[in-house]
């Protein structure tokens, strides 16, 4: 029995050892501005917040919804941080942050965020029912985007989901050889 705790011991180690950071993804972990917020105050700098250290070779773009670059300065990668200057003030609308970078474990991770843009402008464009109706287009829209932004971030998870089970199960084939080779070599004795 002790011999069987052992082995079972050493499984666990194995497994627990199979599943460390070492094999995971590098993900967002929070950003400002954060996704699907919205931003009411003049935005001239964006910082993604990694779940661990990346790479300096990171690339972070910023589109409107009409699909326009707005040109990012000064982007920098300071262990899990990566910030950038935005180029030009931000008119109202909703823009996504992509990001294309190497995590720890020398995975390319690229994804994207949405945020909206809704600062004060001038008291004609508040005023009157067509704003209203605008911005009840403007969110019905924005809601589409993010169910198919949804759906991306859904089948990119199953991807990488699928490499950390073959993965996981090389892990564990090896485990139960290991396990076998040791129960034998002790029953030899
Ligand atoms: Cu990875």
């Amino acid at each position: 029995m002790k011999k069987f705790t052992g082995v079972l011991a050493f499984a666990v180690l194995l497994f627990a050892f199979s599943a460390s950071p070492a094999f995971a993804h590098t993900h967002l972990d929070t950003s400002d501005p954060e996704e699907d917020s919205t931003v009411t105050e003049p935005l001239d700098n964006i910082t993604l917040y990694f779940e661990t250290v990346i790479e300096e070779s990171a690339v972070m773009e910023l589109h409107h919804e009409d699909g326009t670059e707005i040109a990012l300065d000064n982007q920098t990668v300071n262990d899990d941080e990566f910030s950038a200057d935005i180029a030009e003030p931000l008119e109202n609308g909703t823009y996504t942050i992509s990001w294309d970078i190497i995590g720890v474990d020398g995975h390319p991770m690229e994804d994207s965020i949405s945020f909206e843009v809704d600062a004060e402008e001038t008291a004609a464009e508040e005023e009157g029912t067509d704003a209203a109706e605008n911005s009840e287009d403007a969110s019905g829209e924005q809601s589409d985007e993010n169910e198919a932004d949804a759906e991306n971030n859904v089948q990119e998870e199953a991807a990488d989901d699928t490499n950390s089970n073959t993965l996981l199960i090389a892990v564990l084939v090896l485990a139960i050889v290991a396990i076998i080779a040791i129960v034998l070599l002790r029953r030899k004795k």
